[in-house]
């Protein structure tokens, strides 16, 4: 066990949708903190950094076109294992194959329409949230309510 953070996107369709609030509860209700947040629109240069590891697969430019169709909610998360636990929350990538109860399973249809992404490893967490996030963008735990509350 360790804690952990990680980075959320919920993407075009999460936010065309109206389905942000439901994205963002289902990880408030895991129990993570949320560290940053954001509603912003990810430049081309951005989307193709952070999906660099697909770049020649011919998926990519579907990819770099899904995550700069429409702002975005970028967040970051923080939690006892949060980077495996908050996948097992999206679900897995394909959503015909993703449980039911789990962001994909419930709300995708196809793969290219795959609404949040999540980050798969804490060197991929870590290079990540740097391309969305500038240090000053993110609270420390302690910041939050709980620990204030707690503090009195
Ligand atoms: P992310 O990284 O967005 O959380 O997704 P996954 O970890 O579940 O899946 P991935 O990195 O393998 O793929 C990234 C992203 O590309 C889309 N995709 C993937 C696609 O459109 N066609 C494909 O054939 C694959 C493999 C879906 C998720």
């Amino acid at each position: 066990m360790a804690v952990e953070r990680t980075l959320i996107l919920a993407k075009a369709d999460a936010v065309v949708r109206g389905l942000v609030g439901e994205v963002l509860a289902r990880f408030e209700r895991r129990g993570y903190t949320i560290l940053g947040l954001k509603l912003m629109q990810v430049t081309r240069d951005q989307a193709q950094r952070h999906y660099a590891e697909h770049d020649g697969k011919p998926f990519f430019a579907g990819l770099v076109d899904y995550i700069t169709a429409t702002p975005i909610v970028a967040f970051v998360i923080e939690g006892e294992d949060v980077i495996e636990g908050a996948r097992s929350t999206i679900g897995a990538t394909n959503p015909i194959k993703a449980t039911p109860g789990t962001i994909r399973g419930d709300y995708g249809q196809t793969i290219g329409r795959n609404l949040v992404h999540g980050s798969d490893s804490p060197e991929s967490a870590a290079r990540e949230i740097a391309i969305f996030f500038r240090d000053d963008e993110l609270f420390a735990r302690a910041h939050t309510l709980g620990d204030w509350i707690a503090a009195k």
